[in-house]
């Protein structure tokens, strides 16, 4: 098949041709990253599924392996979707995935390396006593997947839970087992909660209260924090909570200090889907990954013969204040900086719009500081503004304001026929200062038939302790991918711009609001092409 290259991104994680889905099973094994994923072998739209497979030393450089898994038996011969690794004792990979038998029933299954000498894992074996977990008991065989890490309690029996739902309630099914082979059903769910629908691809995860140093997924001590993250396949958006886990009633308990439904906190407010993290016992961190799908037509990923990719990893750690995650492209991506440009201490005055030149910035990464240098004229803040993503909608980059918009116009056209732009506004109200982060693709292509959706979210800084506040931008092709307040925010766009390609790509740093801002240090680097699957 031909692949149309136009929009291919460089430094993403893709195949190199056909359709990809979600990430699965990613795991760290004897110094070698491994990453799964739904994978149709033959086209680029969904169907087909096999478990597709890369290995990496750092993340960043992939080469492709044979799929590890693909259906082959009845408890999966109509699918092998979405699935979990947990690492057991003696240092023992095993997989949970969920198959699709000839009933279309899904129920869950195992596999196992077959030589743990290989380094790459190539082959998986998938035992014939499988499915290991099925629906019965009046579980919604059409609604039970995903199954995730496993971990272990200190009754040394292993937890799992598995998404479903009750009706409109999601719910993560747990089961429990001695020798992760036989699995008996709780009694109680890990979670749910009303009126979520169907839940996918649960998470579930402790998170250190202090520092960015990540935590085995068995781990357990007083000094810890749970996040559980759930994919509605409703709404096409993820939602996570913090809370703690208590042990006496295998229980997950939200804090309260974010909503536990579709309108709460989200590692990504853009494009993103079906995440999974991993415990990475090389660098102790806990990596994130997350599948963002295509925003032009079926058609169009006909066509170009591929459609999907998987975001940048994402090192996770518990915020300060313990009411939010904070999120960083792990510190490997920065090998592929080349050439740089920087502007320092400029002041970008109302209406200033100024280009970032000098390198190619199709395939770059942008990080800038921001001051605010006064507050005094900032709009106010209307309580009643609770969806920031609407906010975002009314108050778009051409919308003056009183401090913001700024920020920057990636992707952008000479004569800004097209353009994304990614920018803050500082509202104030009674009590504090509201940032607002948008991510607007509304201009991005002079294409018809693209799906453009504007992102926003409320980016939880103190802007008046220091009048800062930072952006970071992976610019890549087709896509976009920011980070505000240094991780508190992030915000992935797909993009499809018509002119704004290759070297016709320019970057510029804008603030059209009222007051002045300046921008305090601005760093773009041309982004280098990692090995990727071959491709
Ligand atoms: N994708 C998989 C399912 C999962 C969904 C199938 C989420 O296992 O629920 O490709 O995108």
């Amino acid at each position: 098949a031909v692949v149309d290259t136009k929009y291919k991104t460089g430094y993403h994680f893709q195949p190199p041709e056909h359709w990809i889905n979600d990430p699965n099973g990613p795991m760290y094994y004897n110094g070698v990253y491994h990453l799964f994923y739904q994978y149709n072998p033959k086209g680029a739209v969904w169907g087909n599924i096999v478990w597709a497979h890369s290995v990496s030393t750092d993340m960043i450089n992939w080469r492709a392996v044979d799929p590890a898994i693909y259906p082959s038996k009845p408890f999966d011969i109509n699918g092998c979707w979405s699935g979990s690794a947990t690492i057991l004792p003696g240092n023992k990979p095993v997989i949970l995935y969920t198959g699709v038998d000839p009933q279309n029933q899904q129920v869950q299954n195992i596999a196992f390396p077959k030589n743990l000498s290989d380094p790459d894992l190539r082959e998986w074996v998938k035992p014939d006593y499988n499915p290991i977990i099925a629906p019965v008991d009046g579980i919604n065989g059409s609604a039970f997947r995903d199954p995730t890490t496993a971990w272990l309690g200190p009754d040394r029996r292993w937890r799992l839970v598995i998404g479903t739902k009750r009706r409109s309630r999601g719910v993560a099914v747990m089961y429990r087992s001695k020798d992760f082979i036989h699995w008996v059903r709780a009694k109680h769910p890990l979670h749910s909660a009303a009126g979520t629908g169907m839940w996918e691809c649960p998470d579930f995860f402790p998170v250190a209260m202090r520092g960015v140093r990540g935590v085995d997924t068995s781990e357990y001590n007083g000094e810890l924090k749970y996040v559980f993250k759930v994919s509605l396949d409703l709404t096409r958006y993820e939602y996570y909570t913090i809370g703690s886990y208590r042990r006496d009633l295998d229980k997950y308990v939200p804090d309260g200090a974010s909503v536990d439904n579709g309108s709460g906190l989200r590692y990504d407010y853009g494009n993103f889907y079906a995440s999974k993290s991993f415990f990475d016992a090389g660098k102790k961190r806990r990596i994130l990954w997350g599948w963002t799908n295509e925003s032009d037509s079926r058609q169009d990923d006909i066509d170009k013969g591929w459609a999907g990719i998987q975001t940048v990893p994402r090192a996770v750690w518990l915020d300060p204040s313990g009411k939010q995650l904070i999120q960083w492209p792990i510190e490997e991506l920065e090998r592929l900086r080349g050439r740089l440009v920087s502007v320092k201490n400029k002041v970008l005055r109302s209406g200033g719009l100024v280009e970032i030149s000098g390198i190619l910035t199709s395939q770059a990464n942008v990080v800038v500081s921001f001051e605010v240098t006064a507050l005094v004229k900032a709009e106010r803040f209307d309580p009643s503004w609770s969806d920031p993503q609407k906010l975002c909608e009314r108050k778009g980059t051409e919308a003056k304001g009183g401090v913001g918009p700024f920020g920057l116009l990636v992707l952008a056209s000479s004569g800004k026929e097209e353009y994304t732009s990614v920018f803050f506004r500082i509202f104030k109200s009674p009590t504090k200062y509201v940032a607002l982060m948008c991510q607007d693709p509304s201009r991005s292509s002079v294409r018809a038939g693209l799906y453009k959706p504007v992102y926003g979210a409320f980016v939880d800084v103190d802007i008046k302790r220091n009048g800062q506040i930072a952006l970071r931008s992976l610019i890549d092709h087709s896509a976009v991918e920011s980070f505000g307040g240094e991780g508190r925010v992030c915000i992935t766009s797909r993009v499809y711009p018509g002119m704004a390609v290759g070297s016709n790509a320019h970057l510029y740093a804008f603030n059209y609001g009222a007051e002045d801002v300046r921008i305090l240090d601005l760093k773009a680097w041309e982004m280098k092409k990692p090995l990727m699957n071959g491709a």
